[in-house]
């Protein structure tokens, strides 16, 4: 087989394709078989069509010696995968009927998949919106990352406090992912450097083995696929056997303890940067493995390391594999003996960076005596890299450098062993130059490149919202899915008041099954046709959820003292965990969780506020909850998101935005117009004047009565009657320091959801905004990103 588009089976073919896995693979027959074995069957007998294409892909490449992207990335946040996989296939329609001929439910059988948990939130989102993208633009290349066997943990609550417990998505049988034994590397940690005739020879004395375990990653119609290659940590030595006969039975298990737990478990917390043992040799251990892999696929090409940048593009996705360069250049001149300056040169043109945040605490930095401990010759040769970038560049100012008062800073090593370095949104781009990286964007001009954030259109809006998509289907025909830019084509429909019902009918349905979904999961009673309005995220204190249900309190209270007015109904809904260690955002957490008992139990509000809170936000609740959704809340503070990826999300599938010019808002604000959109807020500029006043908070809160009577409430303990101080520290810290200006923007906010009421009042002008938005979000396809990654960075053409 070639590389073309795939033939659709018939139902009947998967079928028979389904029950026979479900007899030979699952050893069950029909009668027998639960929901687990069903979806074992499906997935199977499409991961079976899955693997053609994917080897013609790979085939291609090889024979055409083409370009190939590595993207080096901690977490991929994949979610479920089988749908996906059936929709980019185009047999999502006749799996469902074979499935449902069967006398099984589609919904159950998909629904039984857990989700491939592998991130945090947006940066590692990103990373699987990335590959499936290059996969749909038949762009070579292949993911690298950790095999975690512990995903993102699991969030719940109890008494409205979120408890954490440990994910375990490999306790089942993984159908996506194929073993190769035979790939594995040797990583080495700690030990000795000696020196051997004038060179270097790095003498490990702790070893694992990096084990490949590869999964497709199949673009739109099966047209090409890729690999992500995810590392597990193996013992090197399973067992001292010697030891054990002395008696000496955990020094004998050693090596397994250290294995077994590098690749256990992902780390939890994306907001403050900790310098752990263990978190480092992570990164070292995926960085390494990958290198090693790449050179010795360039090598069994034929070709010569000299020629690494003509063949290899390597992405280093935030600092976490920055340690690449460093690596680079320690396996050419180390086990190649090439010389240092012939080395680095190589490693700069391969190499490309991309920053996602500038908040400083997440900024990584290494303890000089622990990368030296844990990595000593890699600590030599950032000296060397440090060194040789203030040589080359004499102009260097003395307080910029990588290894500054005796740590190594990831940033700095990032950017002067790349070739290119980016930012996410055109804000952002910004901000890396005049804040965080001024005077190295001076020395390298040109160097730092803007590449705005993107959203693969498959999975956000043609799986997870079929109704809209098969509205957008009949109204403009096919082919949007794999050209975004053609959603403008609904613009003059906008004007019809026909296809405006009918948006808001495919709206209502995602409501009404997302009202259903509350009922069962929550037991709240919502009505579908309130105001849905959506803050879903990892809960940070610059994200400001914070903002926002001080602002839900403030309609409470208004309700209360006004109950005759005239009110649009609306459901405030929340998502997202706390990094387990952030003890204000799960105090947020709290206060959301108990501002809804109240709210929710007062009879004198009914149907005109709720609040929602389900536990545990990952990717499959954000596909339910985002084609629901009216209004998209994307209100931190500005200067502080880099970009954003879910405010793309949410306005693709025609809610409308509340926002502040911060991140990729600004560019989704100019695309859908001005008058499609709620903007209210300080600018990123703004703010750092604001915060140069140390009373900036009291002034705020003096200026504001609704914002007095709400920090009043919340300190009086009307939200938590049986221990009135629970929010003393919250409401002090109000008062007194709120880095993150709530106070400052509360009144802005509160009147840009007064506009949002009015617009809402009012559905022509509500659903002419919010077709205007599906209409013009084509740009932030994920497929415009890629591509521009692709001519900008990479270097690298399609295949296709
Ligand atoms: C930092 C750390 C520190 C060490 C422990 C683990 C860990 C994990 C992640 C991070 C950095 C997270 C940065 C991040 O997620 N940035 C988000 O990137 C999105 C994609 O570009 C972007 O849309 C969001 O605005 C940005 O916050």
């Amino acid at each position: 087989m070639t590389v073309k588009d795939v033939i659709a089976p018939s139902a009947d073919d998967l079928r028979q394709d389904i029950l026979r896995h479900l007899t030979f693979t699952m050893g069950k027959d029909a009668d027998h078989a639960s929901v687990y074995d069903w979806r074992m069957a499906l997935s199977f007998a499409i991961r079976d069509r899955i693997v053609e294409p994917w080897f013609a892909a790979t085939k291609q490449t090889w024979e055409q010696g083409r370009k190939r992207v590595y993207y080096l990335s901690m977490e991929f946040l994949i979610g479920r995968i089988l749908e996906d996989a059936a929709i980019n296939l185009g047999l999502r329609a006749a799996a469902r009927e074979a499935i449902e001929g069967m006398g099984q439910s589609w919904s159950a059988v998909v629904e039984d998949e857990p989700d491939a948990a592998l991130g945090n939130g947006g940066l590692g989102r990103l990373a699987a919106c990335y590959m499936e993208s290059m996969a749909t633009l038949g762009c070579p290349g292949y993911g690298y990352g950790i095999r975690y066997e512990h995903g993102l943990f699991k969030q719940r609550f109890e008494g409205g406090r979120q408890v954490e417990a440990p994910e375990d998505w490999l306790k089942q049988r993984h159908p996506w992912e194929f073993e190769r034994p035979e790939a594995a590397y040797e990583i080495g940690f700690k030990g000795a450097v000696e020196m051997r005739a004038g060179k270097a020879v790095w003498i490990p004395s702790e070893t694992v083995l990096a084990e490949a375990f590869d999964m497709p990653v199949i673009g739109w119609k099966g047209r090409w696929a890729n690999t992500l290659r995810l590392w597990s940590a193996k013992p090197t030595t399973m067992f001292d056997l010697a030891r054990f006969n002395h008696g000496d039975y955990a020094a004998a298990a050693e090596p397994e303890a250290l294995a077994r737990t590098l690749s256990r478990v992902l780390y939890p917390d994306d907001t403050t940067y900790q310098g752990k043992e263990l978190r480092l040799k992570q990164e070292y251990f995926l960085t390494a493995a990958a290198l090693h892999d790449i050179i010795r696929r360039h090598l069994a090409g034929g070709y010569r390391l000299e020629d690494l940048p003509a063949h290899v593009a390597i992405q280093m996705n935030d600092t976490h594999p920055a340690i690449a360069g460093p690596e680079l250049v320690r396996i050419l001149v180390d086990l190649y003996g090439m010389s240092f300056e012939q080395a680095i040169e190589i490693a700069v043109k391969c190499l490309g960076y991309t920053n996602h945040t500038l908040l400083p605490e997440a900024l990584e930095r290494w303890a000089c005596y622990l990368m030296g401990s844990v990595l000593p010759r890699h600590m030599q040769i950032i000296e060397q890299i440090d060194a040789w970038h203030l040589k080359t560049n004499p102009n260097r100012p003395h307080y910029v450098g990588v290894v500054k008062h005796q740590e190594v800073r990831m940033g700095e090593l990032a950017f002067i062993t790349a070739h290119k370095v980016n930012g996410v949104s055109a804000l952002h781009t910004k901000l890396i130059k005049q804040n965080l990286f001024p005077e190295l964007d001076t020395l390298h001009p040109g160097r730092i490149v803007n590449q705005t954030n993107g959203i693969t259109p498959r999975r956000w809006l043609r799986m997870s919202n079929p109704a809209l998509s098969r509205l957008i289907t009949e109204t403009i025909g096919e082919g949007w899915e794999a050209d975004l830019d053609k959603l403008r084509a609904l613009e003059p429909h906008v004007e019809d008041p026909g296809f405006r019902d009918d948006f808001a009918d495919a709206k209502r349905r995602n409501k009404d099954a997302l009202a259903n979904w509350i009922a069962r999961e929550q037991g709240i009673k919502i009505d579908p046709a309130a105001m849905f309005d959506v803050q879903i995220k990892r809960i940070h204190e610059y994200k400001r959820q914070l903002l926002n249900i001080l602002q839900t309190i403030a309609q409470w209270h208004e309700i209360r003292e006004n109950p005759q007015a005239d009110y649009q109904p609306r459901v405030k809904i929340f998502g997202g965990k706390a990094a387990p260690g952030y003890q204000t955002a799960k105090e947020i957490i709290r206060l959301i969780n108990d501002v809804a008992t109240v709210v929710n139990a007062d009879p004198l509000v009914g149907d005109r506020l709720r609040i929602v809170y389900p536990a545990n936000y990952n990717v499959s609740m954000a596909e339910r909850l985002i084609p629901a959704a009216d209004l998209s809340e994307q209100i931190s503070t500005a200067g502080k998101e880099a970009s954003g990826t879910g405010n793309m999300k949410f306005a693709l599938n025609g809610a409308l935005t509340i926002g502040t010019l911060d991140g990729a808002n600004v560019e989704i604000r100019e695309e859908v117009g001005a008058e499609n959109f709620f903007l209210f807020g300080l600018t990123a500029s703004e703010v750092m004047e604001r915060r140069k006043d140390p009373e900036h908070a009291r002034h705020a809160i003096l200026q504001s009565q609704a914002l007095q009577d709400v920090l009043q409430m919340i300190a009086e303990g009307r939200f938590s009657p049986d221990e009135p101080t629970r929010y003393h520290g919250l409401v002090h810290n109000m008062w007194h320091s709120d880095y993150f200006l709530c106070a400052s923007d509360f009144e802005a906010y509160r009147a840009a959801q007064v506009e949002v009421d009015r617009a809402f009042a009012d559905p022509e002008r509500w659903w002419r905004m919010a077709a205007l938005n599906t209409a013009r979000m084509g740009f932030f396809s994920s497929d415009r990103a890629i591509q521009g990654y692709m001519t900008e960075i990479w270097g690298t053409e399609s295949a296709l």
